[in-house]
């Protein structure tokens, strides 16, 4: 029987490449900038143009499958993940890094069934880095098999994480008190991409061996998450329990022995969920 979803697949990793040439164009351009939920949630033309190319080629070949899109979502569509297949997309993950030509943008396709994502596709398209991975088969960057890092002292690690889009003081004090935690364990270094999905990427890649957020998306998350596990990587909620896609926080590690070292040290606290009625 034809495997339905790597064909699914297969169309994710064109039509990711095909946003990340649009992507890399518009960069020549003068970009023009707006404002969503507040000053510092950017969104641009682009971002919409390349969420409706997605969409619409994917409609083409799979004209029953449902969609959560960033834009679409902010545009009033629902964000909720059904049992149904679902595409969850990121047009540019990572928008204010190209509104400022910060070398580190990504196009984040996941697939989803029964509310498991199913196949991840990351195309970070100004490194023309393809990331990829299959429930049970693997992740890969251009085709080479990735791996987590072996490191379990968190003395010795890397750790990735942002700032994100809220300056709610509140919420800031709560970052970098977690920020001052984790930098002071010691750690080697904190570092971040401007996105979550590259963060994610070089978590599967072994270059960082934790990266963890409050204030993500199921967007930002669902194709990275499956990369992250494929490569050997553990994935939980920054209170322990087990990873939520709608709950807008994330810890994605190498080993658990980090993950539960990193979540000792987060000051957690909680956003409206993404399927909040
Ligand atoms: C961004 C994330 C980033 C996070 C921002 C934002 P966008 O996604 O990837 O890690 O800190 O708050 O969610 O908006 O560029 O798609």
């Amino acid at each position: 029987m034809a495997d339905i979803w790597q064909s699914a697949m297969d169309h994710a990793v064109t039509v990711a490449r095909k946003a990340g040439e649009i992507v890399r164009g518009a960069l020549k351009d003068e970009r023009t900038v707006m404002t969503k939920s507040c000053a510092v949630d950017l969104v641009t033309q682009t971002d919409q143009k390349v969420e409706q190319l997605i969409i619409q080629s994917v409609k083409e070949k799979f004209p029953t499958h449902r969609f959560i899109g960033e834009e679409s979502v902010a545009a009033g569509e629902s964000c909720i993940l059904s049992d149904d297949p679902t595409w969850i997309i990121d047009p540019i993950d990572g928008t204010t890094n190209f509104v400022h030509a910060f070398p580190f943008v990504a196009v984040s396709i996941g697939f989803s069934i029964n509310k498991q994502v199913e196949f991840g596709v990351v195309y970070s398209c100004l490194e023309d880095k393809m990331f990829t991975a299959r429930r049970g088969k693997g992740a890969f960057c251009n085709g080479e098999p990735l791996q987590v890092s072996e490191q379990a002292d968190i003395h010795q690690a890397i750790v990735a994480t942002e700032f994100g889009s809220s300056r709610d003081p509140a919420a800031v004090d709560h970052i970098f008190r977690s920020l001052r935690n984790i930098l002071c364990l010691p750690v080697h270094g904190v570092r971040g991409a401007g996105t979550a999905a590259i963060n994610m990427c070089l978590v599967a890649s072994g270059c960082v061996e934790a990266y963890y957020e409050i204030g993500i998306h199921v967007w930002d998350v669902a194709a990275g998450s499956l990369i992250v596990s494929e490569a050997g990587g553990v994935l939980m909620d920054v209170e322990g329990g087990d990873m939520d896609l709608m709950s807008r926080r994330i810890v994605a590690a190498n080993n658990r022995t980090i993950a539960e070292r990193i979540v000792k040290e987060i000051v957690s606290f909680t956003l409206q969920r993404d399927d909040a009625p």
